[in-house]
């Protein structure tokens, strides 16, 4: 096992941890930004550290179409690739390929899909995607999982569920490099609880460095989405850390954590903040709106980063949609406050004040009570 996880504060369900990575100590809660190609949209690396960033997320399956896993390794892994000193995790490119190309089938053997760049066919395997990771070097990479949507029920999700623990095995068996990465199971079985349960005491017969809950966020309502992170985070074990993939609203940041988990992922911010869009602790701020042409405040003035600082709404108004420096400054923003929040999330739990910052968080985000 590559790391260390030791709470340091708890309140009923929630957890505050330090999770030391080989290449960074985090503070959980934690949200970490993805960057698909080896970057994150818009923003250097220097700024992400500024910003607090502790660890972000890379996609198997982008890297090992560009620049490929072989040249990775040889210009000696993704770290020194994209000069990242902090930490770094991977999924494992099952997911996103099926989200991303239609032509995506899953069979026994892993998942086959056409090349995006020559249209040939190709296969993924629990092997194949491990060994990709291996080669990629970060911290944390993920079992190449079966992922179906949430809204689809019958026979599949139990499939899929299935499929996801035989894989664990073959991916336990390949992963060469178990001193220096850390490998995440991932719990599947849709919204049905018998088959989470039966995939999350698989899972955790095969004592893993930590555990991801997977298939969710995918537009199921918030009281199943919820429900099934109650019930995992329940029986999951406690010195582990937890992961629910795929989740970057503000507010299942929150919830979610209260429910016991530690770590989120989602392009939500950066995507967001790409249509205009800025967090801020009353939801959302539309720079695109005629009513920010003349408003010389910041997006928010509770928010101390280099764009509240420096730049009026009247100004990213401006720039928005026009200049890629105005998604640049908004995704800036907006990946601020995610640190902000997990920091606060980590800070009130720590100091015995998680009910009376949840009901803060709350009372701004929905003022009228609704
Ligand atoms: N599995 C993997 N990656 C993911 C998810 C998953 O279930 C989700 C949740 N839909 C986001 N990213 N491997
Ligand atoms: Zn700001």
């Amino acid at each position: 096992m590559a790391l260390r996880f030791e709470v340091l504060g708890k309140f009923n369900r929630a957890r505050a941890a330090r999770l030391t990575l080989p290449h960074f100590i985090c503070q959980t809660p934690l949200f970490m930004p993805v960057g698909t190609q080896g970057t994150i949209k818009g923003l250097t690396n220097s700024q992400l550290q500024e910003i607090g960033c502790q660890i972000i997320l890379g996609n198997t399956y982008h890297l090992a179409l560009r620049p490929g896993p072989e040249l990775i390794d040889e210009l000696g892994g993704l770290h020194k690739f994209m000069n990242w000193k902090r930490a770094l995790l991977t999924d494992s490119g099952g997911f996103q390929m099926v989200s991303l190309l239609h032509l995506a089938d899953i069979t026994e053997e892993g998942v086959t899909f056409q090349s995006p760049v020559d249209g040939k066919p190709m296969l993924l395997t629990p092997e194949e995607s491990i060994q990709i990771q291996n080669k990629i070097g970060a911290d944390i990479i993920m079992a190449l999982d079966d992922v179906v949507k949430t809204t689809i029920t019958g026979p599949r999700i139990e499939e899929a569920m299935y499929r996801t623990l035989r894989w664990i095995d073959r991916c336990i068996a390949a992963h060469k490099r178990p001193d220096v990465q850390n490998l995440f199971g991932i719990v599947q079985g849709g919204l049905d609880p018998i088959l989470r349960d039966i995939c999350v005491k698989g899972l955790v017969d095969r004592n893993l460095p930590g555990y991801a809950i997977g298939g969710l966020a995918g537009g199921e309502d918030k009281d199943s989405f919820w429900r099934v992170v109650a019930q995992c985070t329940a029986s999951l074990p406690e010195d582990k850390p937890r992961y629910v993939m795929g989740v970057g609203y503000p507010l299942d940041i929150v919830v979610c954590s209260a429910l016991g988990a530690d770590m989120y992922d989602c392009v939500y911010p950066t995507r967001t903040a790409r249509f205009g869009s800025a967090l801020v602790p009353e939801g959302i701020l539309k720079l695109k709106n005629q009513a920010m042409a003349d408003d010389e405040r910041p997006i928010d003035p509770t928010c101390s980063c280099m764009v509240c600082r420096n730049y009026t709404r009247a100004y990213l108004h401006c720039l928005v949609t026009k200049d890629a420096m105005g998604s640049q400054l908004l995704s800036y923003h907006n990946l601020s406050y995610m640190m902000r929040l997990s920091k606060d999330l980590h800070t009130s739990i720590v100091e015995g004040l998680f009910p009376e910052f949840v009901q803060g968080f709350l009372r701004t985000q929905f003022p009228k009570g609704d």
